[in-house]
Formats: structure tokens, sequence, C-alpha cells
């Protein structure tokens, strides 16, 4: 029996902690943890936080823990910063302001640095998510910078995934990167404070409706001009001055909203059967790559990537050559 295991589904901080900085330190570790914990997990509500730096995910964040924390919820940050591990001002400053809610118990911060793998940081992040689910924190929130593929794997574990804009970086239709949309549950226009807010509001506003105008004439098409059965969840822009916590109810709101939709669609359980079904072939994935590139032979592998340089072989025809061995041998 892992003792220490046994005080993280206690909730025990220090134990938390701990299990977290195995679980980054060692792949094998956080396979033992996670394995142990599995069972403990699956009842957290993981809420993704992207979009552009500097949008203000960080304030965002810090002031939803606090409307969520007093609303009873235990409460879990994940702060994952692909880009500049332990320099520059705003991981600094993020530390500096989610230190007003370092007091309290039922919240617990961490930062994620990566190592230049963002699949790795992508699995780390999810392991160290169930860390926390296990622990009894019911909402756990992940705040991830941009919304590129990175990203976009790193929100396929949440439930719930916000995007962040701010003024001026939505005014212009095509400037707003097109894979947000898909992702977004909820979308919000924070510093709405500054000059351009109702434009990028008002874009976004736009996208959406033309996205579900072409969604519409799918079904429509697909279903012989049948109405669409399935209930839909309909994307809302919410605005926030997140500095001073205007609009951060509104959004709390909407994420409690978001978790009942997908409660009582089903579309909860269809998401964690999804999410199951990925988890289990990517561990494969890696199970079979590396399985297989035991089985190469090292010398000739060697020998025909020099070929290869050399213009004596093409990349194709060596990679053949190599994958017919395996099939051969192993
Ligand atoms: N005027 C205004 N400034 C804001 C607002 N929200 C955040 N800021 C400021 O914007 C800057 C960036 O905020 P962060 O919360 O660090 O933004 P972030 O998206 O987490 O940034 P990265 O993690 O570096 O991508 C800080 O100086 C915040 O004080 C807002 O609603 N209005
Ligand atoms: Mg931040």
């Amino acid at each position: 029996v892992d003792d220490l295991l046994a005080r993280v589904r206690q909730g025990e901080r220090r134990a938390v902690a701990r299990a977290i900085t195995e679980v980054e330190r060692s792949a094998s570790r956080a396979r033992e943890i996670v394995a142990d914990l599995y069972g403990d997990t699956g009842k957290a509500h993981i809420i993704g936080v992207t979009g552009a730096p500097g949008a203000g995910k960080s304030t965002l964040v810090n002031q939803l823990a606090r409307v969520l924390r007093q609303r009873g919820l235990q409460v879990g940050i994940i702060a994952v910063d692909p880009s500049s591990p332990f320099s520059g001002g705003a991981l600094l400053g993020d530390r500096i302001r989610m230190q007003d809610l370092a007091g309290d118990e039922g919240i617990f911060i961490r930062s994620m640095a990566s190592r230049g793998n963002l699949g790795g940081l992508a699995r780390a992040t999810s392991s160290v998510a169930k860390v926390l689910d296990a622990a009894g924190f019911e909402a756990i929130l992940i705040e991830t910078v941009g919304a590129g593929q990175a990203e976009v794997s790193i929100a396929d574990a949440a439930h719930t995934t916000i995007v962040v804009e701010a003024p001026g970086m939505g005014d212009d239709i095509q400037s707003i990167k097109a894979g947000i949309l898909e992702i977004a549950d909820i979308l919000v226009v924070n510093k709405a404070d500054r000059p351009g807010a109702a434009s990028t509001v008002k874009a976004l506003r736009l996208m959406l409706h033309m996205g579900q105008r072409q969604q519409g004439a799918a079904v429509r098409e697909a279903t012989g001009g049948e109405e669409d059965e399935a209930p839909a969840w309909k994307v809302e822009v919410i605005e926030t001055i997140a500095t001073e916590g205007v609009g951060v109810a509104d959004v709390a709101e909407r994420i409690a909203a978001h978790r009942a939709f997908l409660e009582q669609s089903g579309l909860w359980q269809q998401r964690e059967a999804e999410r199951s079904r990925q988890e289990v072939e990517q561990i494969l994935q890696a199970h079979l790559a590396a399985r297989l590139q035991e089985c190469i032979d090292p010398g000739e592998r060697d020998r025909l990537i020099q070929a290869v340089a050399g213009r004596q072989v093409d990349p194709y025809a060596a990679a053949e050559r190599l994958f017919g061995q395996l099939v051969a041998d192993c």
C-alpha cells in the first residue's frame, strides 16, 4: 500500500504536492501513481482556459477560482507554460497574482514548465489533473497559452474549454485563428475596459452565427430537412474585466450550465469515452513505437541513414527496408 497515495486520497495538501512532483519527475512513477489513483478519478470538472499571450487568462483564472471557492468548491489550478519556463515577467506575474489565493486550503496551484516536448507536457498535465481529481478537487482550471495544436491537445483533457480574447485581437475576422471557435465552449472577451472591446464581441458573435448557420444547413441536408434532434450547446460571448472581477460570475454561471448540459445530454459520458479511447491509443502507440525501435538493427539503420544522406537510397525505400526486416524478425 502506497502511504503517500492514501494521504492524497484524504486530500492532504503536502501529499498532493509531493505526488505531483513525483509525477513530473519520473514517467514510470507517474504511471504507478495514475494506476493507483485511477479508480478515484472522474469526479472533477476539468476546465481549460486558453487564448493568446497576455489576454488575461491568469487574472481570469485567479478570479474564477475565487468565485468557485465562494460557491463551496475545492479548486485546483494548473498553469501550463509551454514557451518560457522560468524566465520572463509573465510567469513571475502569475505567481504574484496567484499568491492572493495561496493561503486558502481549498485551492491548490501548480505551475508546469515544458521541457520542449509537448506530447510529454500534455500527458504530464493530464496526470497532474488526475492527482488533483483523486484528492477531491472538484473544479480543475488548466491555463494554457495560445490556441495552436499543442493547446488543443491539452484542451482535449478538458470537459469545458474557455477561450479568452482581448480587444484588438479579434477586430479583424481573419485574425481570429480558425481553430478557436471549434474548441470553445465559452468565449470570453476580457479587457472590456479597453477600446475596441465591443467590436471584438461583435466580430466573434458574427463568426459564431455563421458557424451555426453552416452547421444547421449541414444537419438539414443530412436529415432531409428534419430539425436537429440532438440538444445543442450555444457558445456565448461574455465580456469581462478580469482585473476588477467584472463579468467573472457570469463566466462561472456558464461553466456550471455547461456541466449541466454535458450531463443531461449524455455528452459527459461520451466525452469520457472519447478521452479514454485517445488515452489508451496514445499509450499503445508509445509502446508499439518503443518495441519496434528495439527490434530494428541499429547498424543497419545507421547504414541506411547514411545512404539516404548520400542520395544512394531514397528515404521511403530506407524506411520500407527497415520495416520489412522488422516484420520478418520481430
Ligand atoms: N485593462 C485590463 N488589463 C487586464 C485585464 N485583465 C488582465 N489585465 C492585465 O493584462 C496583463 C496580462 O494579464 P495575465 O492575466 O497575465 O494574462 P495571461 O493571458 O495569463 O498572460 P500569459 O500567461 O503571459 O499568456 C496584466 O498586466 C493584467 O493586469 C482587464 O480586464 N483589463
Ligand atoms: Mg498567464
